[in-house]
């Protein structure tokens, strides 16, 4: 069997381990994200790793170097998913690393250095609407404040992670050691249709946008549906509507700029009486930061502009803003080398998606890998990707670590 069937078979698996029946949702500390981390970490040791979880619940294999003191480089992307989520997105990164390994210990190479494959615990941010949980611990820039932060059952982060098994109070220990992190390459799927268009299988990304999620509370006033006039109400879900238009028209008005309202609710949540409540979700990319906060600031005058005009008062919370983030020039460059073997044209494209690796870049120079995906859909059960763009994955970074390998022979 070819690695990429490998990586295919294997996809399929871990994309039933669910938390929802007939749909794909593996959330952050879950008992699905449990039986996910069990699976794939045998998959690691088969391959001849030494597994572990770190104290955030961050999956890491590690292949050793010849030399204990040697430096590490770092492959992988996340387990964790969206709600009704695709397979690949995440789990193709992780399996593409272990493919790498595989490959290492069939030829018997011993790269001069030690190679961790990490499945990062929480990239997507879906329990606790905060994302990059686990690149976060890694990279030492997790805000212990988030601990606090509640999912929709009450159950705190710190309390999550404790019944997962990990440790809340143990995160600053799993920082990696900055001095000998050689580098981070994360293989994913474009999340877009540019790779389909061009009919190419692989892409090198140049950078990942900027984000800024908020949460945006509209608070206005229950009242009977039957006897409140049109003139007296002040409607919180209509606030909210006129909003949301708002925002899709601001975005389609301001190149570069993309913005979703994902989730809404309304209370009290009956039909006979008018919203007194509702709460949005926002969520903002460019790879300006500049536009974006431009963009972040005038829309929360459009709320309040609205708000205003209907008797409603607004609440707007920044619940996360990661900057923008290029990727590691050279290493981009040591990619795309080993790219061009195997695709004559490559292109360079930026990431509307956010990764793990925007995180893992404030500690290491990072590189990217796209991966055709079909009709670019993703955060979709349809997600689909071909074995032989995988295939073609797989030997791309297989050369990539040959060359990375031999410039650290040099330089050492
Ligand atoms: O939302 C994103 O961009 C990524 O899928 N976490
Ligand atoms: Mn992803
Ligand atoms: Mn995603």
């Amino acid at each position: 069997m070819s690695a990429a069937e490998i990586v295919m078979q294997r996809i399929d698996a871990l994309g039933k381990i669910s938390e929802e029946p007939g749909r794909l949702t593996r959330t952050f500390c879950s008992p699905a994200m449990r039986a996910a981390n069990e699976l794939v970490a045998k998959w690691m040791r088969q391959a001849g790793m030494i597994t572990r979880e770190d104290a955030i619940g961050n999956l890491i294999g590690r292949w050793p170097a010849q030399h204990p003191d040697a430096k590490i480089f770092l492959l992988g992307s996340h387990l964790d998913s969206v709600r009704d989520a695709g397979k690949f997105d995440g789990p193709l990164g992780v399996f593409v690393a272990i493919a790498c390994v595989e490959h290492l210990r069939r030829k018997k190479i011993q790269p001069p250095f030690a190679i961790d494959v990490i499945g990062f615990a929480d990239e997507e941010g879906v329990r606790y609407q905060t994302a990059y949980l686990g690149s976060k611990v890694l990279a030492g820039v997790f805000d212990e404040k988030d601990l606090q932060r509640r999912d929709a059952d009450g159950i705190s982060m710190a309390d999550a992670i404790r019944q997962f098994g990990g440790n809340p109070d143990a995160l600053k220990s799993s920082r990696l050691n900055l001095k000998k992190t050689l580098g981070y390459a994360e293989v994913h799927i474009e999340q877009g249709p540019v790779l389909e268009k061009k009919n190419l299988p692989i892409a090198i990304v140049s950078a990942i946008a900027g984000q800024t999620r908020a949460k945006i509370i509209f608070e206005g006033r229950a009242a009977h549906a039957g006897t409140t006039p049109m003139n007296l109400r002040r409607d919180a879900l209509c606030a909210a509507a006129q909003f949301i238009l708002a925002v899709e028209n601001f975005a389609k008005t301001n190149r570069g700029l993309v913005a979703t309202v994902g989730q809404i609710e309304a209370s009290p949540g009956a039909s006979n009486v008018i919203p007194a409540r509702t709460i949005l979700s926002l969520d903002l990319r460019h790879q300006s930061d500049s536009e974006r906060n431009i963009s972040s600031n005038a829309l929360k005058n459009c709320a309040q502009k609205i708000g205003r005009s209907r008797g409603v008062s607004v609440k707007w919370q920044i619940v996360q803003e990661t900057a923008a983030v290029p990727s590691s020039v050279e290493l981009s460059h040591l990619l795309a080398t080993a790219a061009r073997r195997h695709q004559r044209q490559v292109p360079k494209l930026p990431s509307g998606a956010g990764h793990d690796a925007a995180v893992m870049a404030s500690i290491a120079p990072v590189a990217m890998l796209f991966v055709r995906c079909k009709n670019g859909i993703s955060h979709h059960p349809d997600e689909s990707v071909k074995k032989e763009d995988v295939q073609v994955a797989i030997n791309v970074m297989n050369d990539f670590l040959f060359g990375l390998a031999a410039l650290h022979k040099k330089s050492d």
